[in-house]
């Protein structure tokens, strides 16, 4: 903060100041530190396409507590035309999508045999659920949607609403069979032109602690085997059909247990959210503090091993997908995870919802992408607590790579890679440092071993390109800055055995 006024009114003292300040930092806070990475086996497998992204409904009238984020960054407005939004999507090859949201549930397809209404946005009431009228999705933009996303390579899944038809009691329970007929037009419709959807999911936030309507876990799970019967009707003959994704809610052990047990034949992917950094209205001070507490991304494991648990004892073939905002430390959710998502605008954006220039985090989650495997190992850090570590087998060799965050602003982190018990000294190591522009985690530019990145022009996003290290100097993580190593020629037994 006082950074940002003296750059206004003195730009030479900023600079200073900052020299200065990482002079200290260098000469005196540097720690020692081990990666230690158990090779033997893997502890868990992710999707291949972990990282995923939502676009979402909230209209440009969505606000918070005065800061309305959203922008055109909607469905039903987004500017499918922008060039570096569709090479941002493109960059991945492929990308996941999810379209969705909590507005999701209050959204009416235009179809073709049902013309009699106008198809008209979302409208902010007072008496509508989150402020807002039902909004209707007009086909064209449907055609243009899939278009975009067709173009782009992404591959998405479409949040159907689970309220039509629904009644909602005076106690925030909505009862009442599942009205499926909208739905089921938009299916077909979509079906018929060849638009490929890789899952349909019912609902948002109703199922487990919902967030304010809330469905019982019984009329959920017939809900769930009719949206599963329309699609073997819909899909009939197509032999990869769509997956069926529900309930997309807040962990409830027994809502979870027993919906997980009367789904057991009809869902492919249980979804859920985690929204351990907030819900992104917070002040941005106390989101950053969230950010930096290891504790807080210790939490989450917890979440997901009970997932985990849940699936196991019953005995579905699901799988567990989860779905929460990510800022910084885009790696939290290694473990037990088959997927983590991050908004495309917004609150939590990856891209500028106003221009559509990638954020620092979409930098990071850009290099996981490419550089981290679907194979997890076994990683710990020795010697301060603000570091996260992670480690996969490579995604593009048949090595490791290895991902090391600072959450600390003060110290530098001299990392050493031990596998196995032995010291790494493999030869051609290749590093990825992002560091915030002169320091300020706040920044909206991102470093890449010392560069700025930055989009070019017509709207390119840039190389992402390593160093190559010397490997048997330890790895310098700086204060906030996340590093990424690509390991080519470490072969150990969890990644062969694997690859083989
Ligand atoms: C709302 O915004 C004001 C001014 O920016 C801030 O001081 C306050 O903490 C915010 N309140 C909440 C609940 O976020
Ligand atoms: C895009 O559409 C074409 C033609 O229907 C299809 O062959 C291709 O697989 C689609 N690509 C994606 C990523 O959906
Ligand atoms: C809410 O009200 C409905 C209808 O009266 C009832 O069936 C349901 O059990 C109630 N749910 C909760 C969670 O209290
Ligand atoms: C037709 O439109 C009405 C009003 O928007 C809606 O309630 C109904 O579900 C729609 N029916 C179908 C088959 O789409
Ligand atoms: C760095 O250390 C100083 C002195 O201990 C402390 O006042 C400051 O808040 C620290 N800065 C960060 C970003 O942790
Ligand atoms: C190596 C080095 O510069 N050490 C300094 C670290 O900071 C303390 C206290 O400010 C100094 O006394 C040391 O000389």
């Amino acid at each position: 903060m006082s950074s940002l006024t003296l750059k206004k009114c003195c730009p030479l003292l900023v600079f200073v100041l900052c020299f200065s300040f990482i002079y200290a930092v260098e000469s005196n806070l540097t720690i020692s530190g081990t990666v230690f990475v158990n090779g033997k086996r893997s502890i868990a497998k992710t999707d291949e396409n972990f990282i995923c992204a939502t676009l979402d409904w909230w209209p440009p009238e969505s606000c918070n507590n005065g800061s309305c984020s959203w922008g055109r960054a909607s469905l039903l407005n987004l500017d499918l035309k922008n060039v570096i939004l569709l090479n941002a999507i493109k960059a991945f090859s492929p990308l996941r999508i999810r379209m969705g949201g909590t507005l999701q549930d209050q959204v009416i397809y235009q179809t073709k045999d049902n013309n009699t209404e106008p198809c008209v946005p979302f409208a902010q009431s007072s008496s509508g659920l989150f402020g807002f009228t039902n909004g209707c999705l007009p086909l064209a933009r449907w055609d243009e949607l899939n278009y975009f996303l067709n173009h782009s390579g992404a591959i998405s899944t479409f949040g159907l609403n689970a309220l039509n038809g629904k009644t909602i009691q005076p106690n925030n329970t909505a009862t009442g069979p599942w009205d499926s007929s909208n739905a089921a037009s938009l299916i077909r419709y979509t079906f018929k032109k060849g638009y490929n959807i890789y899952g349909w999911e019912l609902g948002n936030e109703l199922g487990g602690r919902p967030i304010m309507i809330g469905v019982a876990p019984d009329p959920y799970a017939s809900d769930t085997m009719a949206l599963h019967k329309l699609i073997q009707e819909i899909y009939r003959g197509v032999s990869i059909k769509p997956k069926i994704l529900a309930p997309g809610g807040n962990f409830d052990r027994d809502w979870f247990e027993q919906y997980v047990a009367k789904t057991t034949n009809t869902l492919d992917v249980f979804t859920h959210h985690i929204y351990n950094l907030g819900r992104g209205y917070d002040p941005e001070e106390q989101l950053i503090q969230r950010i930096l507490d290891p504790t807080v991304l210790d939490g989450v494991s917890d979440v997901l091993k009970s997932v985990e648990q849940i699936l196991k004892n019953s005995g579905t073939s699901a799988v567990a997908w989860v779905f929460g905002p990510t800022r910084v430390d885009i790696g939290l959710w290694n473990e037990d995870v088959l997927q983590t998502i991050v908004d495309l605008g917004g609150n939590y954006g990856l891209l500028d919802t106003n221009n559509f220039v990638p954020n620092p985090d979409y930098y990071s989650a850009l290099l996981w992408h490419r550089l981290m495997g679907s194979y997890v190992l076994s990683t710990n850090f020795m010697g301060t607590k603000m570091i996260r570590a992670y480690a996969h087998c490579a995604k593009q060799s048949k090595g490791i790579s290895v991902l090391l965050i600072n959450l600390g602003g003060n110290t530098t982190v001299r990392a050493k890679i031990d596998i196995n018990g032995k010291q790494e000294s493999e030869m051609g190591r290749e590093e990825y440092h992002l560091t915030p522009m002169n320091g300020n985690i706040q920044s909206k530019r991102v470093l890449l071993n010392g560069k700025a990145l930055s989009v070019g022009s017509p709207g390119t996003i840039p190389v992402l390109k390593g160093v190559t290290a010397n490997s048997w100097e330890p790895i310098k993580v700086a204060p906030y800055s996340v590093v990424f190593v690509h390991m080519p020629n470490v072969v150990i037994q969890a990644c062969t055995d694997v690859s083989s």
